[in-house]
C-alpha cells in the first residue's frame, strides 16, 4: 500500500492537459489506502463539478449483432453463440420515437450505437439523416459506429453529432489479448479524426476483463494522457455474456472497480466519469460508493445495447435517496471552472 504522502499533491490540482501521467503514477494512486483515495477524488469532483447533479443519456443500438470484429466481450460479435438477434439499421422514425421518449423521461443526451467496424460510405446518407433528426429534438446527441474512414467524422459533425462515442477498452499491453481484429493505434487514429472534426470525445473502457492492476492503470493513463483529455469517460464492468470468450472472467472485488471509478475522476479532473455498464448487477450502496468516488453520469434506461439496464423507476429512486438530481443547463457548473 502506498503511503499518502508519497502520492504528489500537486499531480491532483490543475493543469491536465501538461500534465503526463506515467503508469506508475497512476498505480500510485490506485495503491492508495481506499478511503483515502475516495476522499482525494471527492475534493477533486467538487473542485469541478455540482457533486449533487448527474448527467443522463440514454443509448439505443440502431444496428445490432453480426459485427465482424472479435472483440472477447462483445455480444454482438458474429463469432459467437450469443442469442442476440441481428438487426440491420433501423429507421429513422423508430429512432425518434426512442429519442422522443428518452427525452421525456429526463434524458439529456441520446447515444446511438452500431454493430460495425466502422460504417461503410454508402451507411453514411442515413447515418447522418438519423443524427439530423434526433438533434431537432432538442436532444444532445451521441454516436458510436466504430473506426470512421477519412471525411467521415466532419460529415456527422455537420450532420448535428454532439460526441463520438469510441473507447480506448484496455490497456495498450493487454489489447491483443482481448481483440485480434485491429489495433489499440486504429483507435488512436479514430480518435484523432473525431478531435478535428471539431466533435466532443466519449473514450473510456471495460474493467474485468483479466486485466492487471497495472493494465487498469495503463488504460486510465491511456485515457488521461489524450490531450485535450475527453469530456466523457465511459467506465464499464464487464457484463458477462455466456458464448463471449470473456463469460468466465474472474470477478473483480468491488472496491477495484470503485477505486477505478476515483482514479478516472482525479486524473480526469473535468471529465465527466460515467459509471456505465455493469450497474445491473451493482448494489445501491455500491453505486452511491462510485458517486462519491467522482462519477457524474449513468447510463438511464432499461437497456443498454443489447444487455439490461436498471429500470428508470429504480434510478429514479436512488436518485431521490441520494439527493441527486439530473444535469439540465441550469444546474451545471461551467466546464471551465
Ligand atoms: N462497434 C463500435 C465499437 O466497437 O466502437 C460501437 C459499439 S461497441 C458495442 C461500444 C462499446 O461497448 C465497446 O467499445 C465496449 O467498451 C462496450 N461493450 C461492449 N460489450 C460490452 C460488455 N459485454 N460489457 C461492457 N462493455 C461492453
Ligand atoms: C460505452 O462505453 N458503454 C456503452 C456505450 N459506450 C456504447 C455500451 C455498453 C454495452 C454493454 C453490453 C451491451 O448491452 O451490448
Ligand atoms: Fe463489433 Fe463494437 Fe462489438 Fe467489437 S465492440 S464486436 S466492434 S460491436
Amino acid at each position: 500500500m502506498t503511503n499518502i504522502q508519497s502520492v504528489q499533491l500537486n499531480s491532483i490540482t490543475p493543469h491536465p492537459s501538461i500534465e503526463y501521467w506515467s503508469v506508475c503514477k497512476v498505480e500510485a494512486l490506485f495503491e492508495m489506502p481506499f478511503l483515502e483515495l475516495i476522499y482525494r477524488a471527492a475534493q477533486v469532483h467538487r473542485e469541478h463539478f455540482n457533486p449533487q447533479v448527474i448527467q443522463l443519456s440514454t443509448l439505443m443500438s440502431i444496428k445490432t449483432g453480426g459485427c465482424p470484429e472479435d472483440c472477447g466481450y462483445c455480444p454482438q460479435s458474429a463469432r459467437y453463440q450469443t442469442g442476440v438477434q441481428n438487426q440491420q439499421l433501423l429507421e429513422i422514425e423508430e429512432i425518434v420515437e426512442k429519442a422522443k421518449i428518452a427525452k421525456s423521461r429526463g434524458a439529456a443526451r441520446f447515444c446511438m450505437g452500431a454493430a460495425w467496424r466502422g460504417p461503410k460510405p454508402k451507411d453514411m446518407e442515413k447515418v447522418t439523416a438519423i443524427i439530423k433528426a434526433v438533434k431537432a429534438l432538442g436532444l444532445e446527441t451521441c454516436g458510436t459506429f466504430g473506426l470512421l474512414q477519412e471525411g467521415m467524422a466532419e460529415a456527422l459533425k455537420e450532420a448535428g453529432l454532439d460526441y463520438y462515442n469510441h473507447n480506448l477498452d484496455t490497456a495498450p499491453e493487454h489489447y491483443q489479448q482481448v481483440i485480434g481484429t485491429r489495433r489499440f493505434d486504429d483507435r488512436l487514429s479514430t480518435l484523432g479524426k473525431v478531435r478535428k472534426a471539431g466533435l466532443k470525445v466519449c473514450c473510456g473502457g471495460i474493467v474485468g476483463m483479466n486485466e492487471t492492476r497495472k493494465e487498469r492503470a495503463g488504460l486510465i493513463a491511456s485515457l488521461a494522457n489524450l490531450d485535450p483529455q475527453p469530456e466523457s469517460v465511459p467506465i464499464n464492468q464487464l457484463v458477462k455474456v455466456e458464448g463471449t470468450p470473456l463469460e468466465n472472467a474472474v470477478e473483480l472485488d468491488w472496491t477495484e472497480f470503485v477505486r477505478t471509478i476515483a482514479v478516472a475522476r482525479i486524473t480526469m479532473p473535468k471529465s465527466y466519469v460515467r459509471l456505465s455498464a455493469g450497474r445491473q448487477g451493482m448494489a445501491e450502496e455500491m453505486q452511491a460508493m462510485c458517486f462519491m468516488a467522482g462519477a457524474n453520469s449513468i447510463f438511464y434506461g432499461d437497456k443498454l445495447l443489447v444487455t439490461d439496464n436498471p429500470e428508470e423507476d429504480g434510478d429514479q429512486r436512488l436518485m431521490a435517496k441520494l439527493d441527486l438530481e439530473p444535469e439540465t443547463e441550469d444546474n451545471r457548473w461551467a466546464l471551465e471552472k
